[in-house]
């Protein structure tokens, strides 16, 4: 048995929101009282988290004064150096307040946008002057219940002069930061613009700073929309895309559940955690999450330890599938390849394209070819189980 206590290097961090939240849901009221920050960041430390992040509204209430809005910081930023708790991502609340119910960037009334866009300025300083490194855009209203509201095109124009403005107000401002947009397909809004991690990597090549602006992919909205999160993050790293990550967990075509990480799909998370940990991603292991609605404080204690115990768990079960003899003896046999076609690789050429139109395939062979995939299946399933 190995040790799963979570450690700084892992990196594990959690929202204020999320270990704050206080159970309150569509069809019931708060079930449980209200921590204030402070409280929270050493309730992260209790159980091991290395970082905290933070909406500018999980903080600074949106009608403090700048004496309160600099006291309150002053007090955060004291539980921080009392624990050691960083904070490496921040955001702005663009969905609660009433101003922003028919979207904030992409409102249809001007004034709103230009708040948003106020909001968004001032939080950044927030997120900088707390040392935070990414800034997450989650669109939560951004989007439609009647597409004779607003233009998808012209909200689309809307939401990338936000953003370019707000990469030029980084530049400008020397901040060490970059962006990380978060997708999801729905919910608040009947229909979110930029709904998964694809069309977000479409909308960031749009923009006058492309290099500044990544993902923040979370398992729950590509689930939400039916989506392969592995597959999802792959896109994203491929394309130098994955900033940031939100982890939890989903089951398919629900509402945004926000379970604790690997406690639905948990084959889908040892395969995200492997991708991970295989690919060497070094930014942080952040928890979406919250506990159910059932639980007291103490129970948001053990569902914030069980993300990270988790992660931890099926970090060793990667390793593990990655030493296996049998499941590597059959990776191999999966992935054999004697050379025969290695010229089509580099690019194209002429002689190239001649030579492969005249090559000979036995094309009724290769379709009989049986492929070891329910045998690999079955000894990761009883790798994740326990039994190898
Ligand atoms: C919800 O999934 C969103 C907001 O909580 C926040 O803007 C973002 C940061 O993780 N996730
Ligand atoms: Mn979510
Ligand atoms: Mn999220």
């Amino acid at each position: 048995m190995s040790d799963y206590t979570p450690k700084p290097e892992h990196k594990f961090t959690f929202g204020l929101w999320t270990v704050g939240n206080v159970g309150r849901d569509p069809f019931g009221e708060a079930v449980r009282h209200r921590m204030s920050p402070v409280e929270i960041v050493h309730m992260l430390a209790e159980v091991g988290a290395w970082g905290v992040n933070l909406h500018d509204n999980d903080l600074v209430p949106i009608d403090a004064t700048p004496a309160e809005r600099d006291q309150i910081v002053r007090e955060f930023k004291q539980a921080l150096a009392d624990t050691g708790i960083v904070v490496p991502m921040a955001t702005t609340n663009l969905f609660y307040d009433p101003i922003f119910k028919d979207g904030a960037f992409t409102s249809n009334d001007p004034r709103v946008r230009a708040y948003a866009l106020q909001k968004t300025m001032r939080a950044i300083d927030l997120g900088v002057e707390l040392g935070a490194k990414v800034y997450v855009f989650w669109g939560g209203r951004e989007g439609t219940e009647t597409d004779a509201s607003k233009s998808a095109l012209e909200s689309g124009k809307r939401f990338r002069e936000a953003l370019n403005f707000l990469c030029a107000y980084v530049k400008d401002n020397g901040y060490d930061l970059k962006f990380a947009i978060e997708p999801k397909p729905n919910e608040p809004r009947s229909d979110i613009y930029l709904p998964t991690v694809g069309s977000a990597l479409g909308f960031i090549a749009t923009l006058d700073h492309p290099e500044m602006v990544g993902l923040n992919p979370e398992v729950a909205h590509e689930h939400m929309a039916g989506l392969n999160f592995l597959h999802a993050i792959a896109q994203a790293w491929d394309a130098g895309k994955l900033f940031h990550i939100d982890l939890n967990d989903q089951l398919f075509g629900r509402y945004d559940q926000d379970f604790r990480f690997g406690s639905v799909m948990l084959k889908q998370a040892f395969f995200l955690v492997k991708f991970l940990e295989d690919m060497g991603y070094e930014g942080s292991r952040h928890f979406d999450a919250h506990a159910y609605r059932t639980e007291d404080y103490e129970g948001v204690k053990a569902f914030a330890r069980g993300c990270m115990r988790t992660y931890l768990i099926l970090k060793e079960k990667a390793a593990r599938w990655n030493a296996d003899p049998e499941i590597q003896a059959l990776v191999q046999q999966i992935n054999a390849d004697d050379g025969t076609y290695s010229y089509l690789s580099g690019g194209y050429s002429k002689d190239k394209a001649e030579r492969l139109k005249a090559e000979s395939f036995d094309v009724p062979a290769l379709g009989k070819r049986g492929l070891p995939y329910e045998q690999l299946d079955q000894l990761t399933v009883e790798l994740l189980l326990g039994v190898r």
